[in-house]
């Protein structure tokens, strides 16, 4: 019978729930093509025209010291990059297949370079591993598709056998644990249909990489697809339960609590054009406005967030993506405090100017909306007040009295000052 330890769990969670922001990168074979990471299936691409990829994948601009350092100067504080996506292209120097990055002109292990460069800037070091697998003899096909959630139904699988690709996926995801020291957070991806759990042979594997990665946090796609919750929603969690939630390209409502009430780890992942694969004619970039505000949302309601990068062909961030890191990382400069380590403000409700995170009994209070003259802290009890601070300057903010509050005696006002412009248009920050 498996033992949940609740408090172990918790201790295992801590720093994760601390971060509160992360890099995902989607990079393989897919980035040269251009199309997006389900190219292969999208477009029905048969192997022979997918594989000689393989001989163009150089890796001529990959630096993952600069991805690095781009994602900390953004204020994230882990990275998980795809060591295998569901092409099946492996970018480590695995030994159970030929389909690698050392079999292509890049020609060494690329996984071993990105871990020690996010070690070396104190990031932690996330893997994304699929569990579907085009590639792979065993792995069953759909119809004339490869693309597993349409309905076609299964054709040419009479000898596949579904047991020696979940070896595979053992052994692959063994050397993962194995060969890279310390690996912080694995994102398996994705179940769907009866495609889930056991099937993948979960308790074997996540038996296997607890023993070797005690420490590591694992999402919850092992039982689970982008919209289900797994065991621990369900309050009766398997011994491959996930550790958090992962919503995609969605923020959840209210948070998300288990069924019986209490407040679950998620985190929701987010392309910032509309492809998580490079896709060289997708320039729907979202502003680096509106990824701040889907980050504080995330954190009012208590989950992190993970923001995508595809790089290029060459391993080279898109420079969209570079300009809006950079100018998210210029707000987080200022304003961390109110990201890292912070919850939702329970009590507060949310008010309509913008929103609300807590870090203990401090408050931060984001103000989105350019309004002038008074602005009321509802549902703070004003004789608790103790100060209030711009979190960019630290400047002291006043707490007004002017006569007209006087027919709202129980709310607590501040005066942000007779500028008419806020000075961070985007989100200014005050502490309470
Ligand atoms: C998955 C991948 O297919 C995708 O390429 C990307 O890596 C993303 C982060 O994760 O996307 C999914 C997974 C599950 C569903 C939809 C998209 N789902 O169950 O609907």
């Amino acid at each position: 019978m498996y033992q949940f330890d609740r408090k172990e769990y918790e201790k295992r969670m801590e720093w994760y729930q601390d971060a509160r922001f992360g890099m995902f990168i989607h990079w393989g074979l897919y980035s040269i093509p251009a199309r997006g990471e389900w190219v292969r299936s999208i477009e029905e691409i048969p192997e022979e025209e997918y594989l000689p990829f393989m001989k163009e994948f150089d890796a001529r601009d990959y630096n993952p010291k600069q991805w690095a350092k781009e994602a900390k100067a953004a204020g994230m504080k882990y990275v998980v990059l795809t060591a295998k996506h569901h092409d099946g292209f492996c970018l480590f120097d695995s030994k159970y297949t030929d389909y690698k990055v050392t079999n292509t002109p890049a020609g060494r292990d690329l996984i071993k370079e990105y871990v020690e460069a996010l070690r070396e800037e104190g990031l932690k070091v996330g893997i994304y591993f699929t569990l579907l697998d085009w590639h792979h003899p065993d792995y069953p096909h759909y119809g004339d598709r490869i693309h597993p959630m349409r309905n076609h139904k299964e054709c040419g699988n009479e000898n596949r056998d579904f047991s020696r690709y979940t070896e595979y996926l053992y052994n692959q995801v063994e050397e993962i644990c194995t060969n890279y020291g310390q690996i912080d957070i694995i994102w398996f991806d994705f179940s769907y249909d009866d495609m889930r759990g056991e099937k993948w042979g979960a308790t074997k594997l996540i038996n296997m990489v607890r023993s070797l990665q005690p420490q590591v946090i694992i999402d919850n796609r092992l039982e689970a697809s982008g919209e289900g919750r797994g065991s621990l929603y369900e309050c009766d969690p398997t011994p491959y339960h996930g550790d958090f939630v992962s919503p995609e390209q969605i923020i959840p409502p209210e948070g998300i609590c288990d069924k019986e009430g209490n407040p679950m780890v998620w985190e929701a992942c987010f392309t910032m054009n509309n492809n998580w694969g490079y896709c060289a004619n997708d320039h729907y970039y979202k502003p680096a406005s509106m990824l701040i505000k889907k980050l504080v949302e995330c954190v009012s309601k208590g989950g992190n967030m993970i923001l995508n990068v595809g790089p290029d062909a060459r391993g080279k961030f898109p420079k969209e993506s570079s300009a809006i890191l950079a100018e998210i990382g210029r707000w987080m400069d200022k304003n961390h405090d109110s990201i890292y380590g912070c919850v939702p403000a329970e009590n507060i409700p949310k008010p309509d100017y913008g929103r609300i995170t807590r870090n203990g009994n401090k408050y931060y209070v984001h103000i989105y909306e350019n309004t002038l003259g008074p602005l009321p802290l509802l549902g703070f009890d004003k004789d608790k007040i103790v100060k209030v601070r711009a979190l960019d300057d630290g400047h002291e903010v006043p707490i007004s009295n002017a006569w007209m509050h006087s027919d709202y005696p129980d709310i607590a006002f501040v005066d942000l000052g007779p500028d008419p412009v806020l000075p961070d248009p985007v989100d200014y920050v005050l502490e309470v």
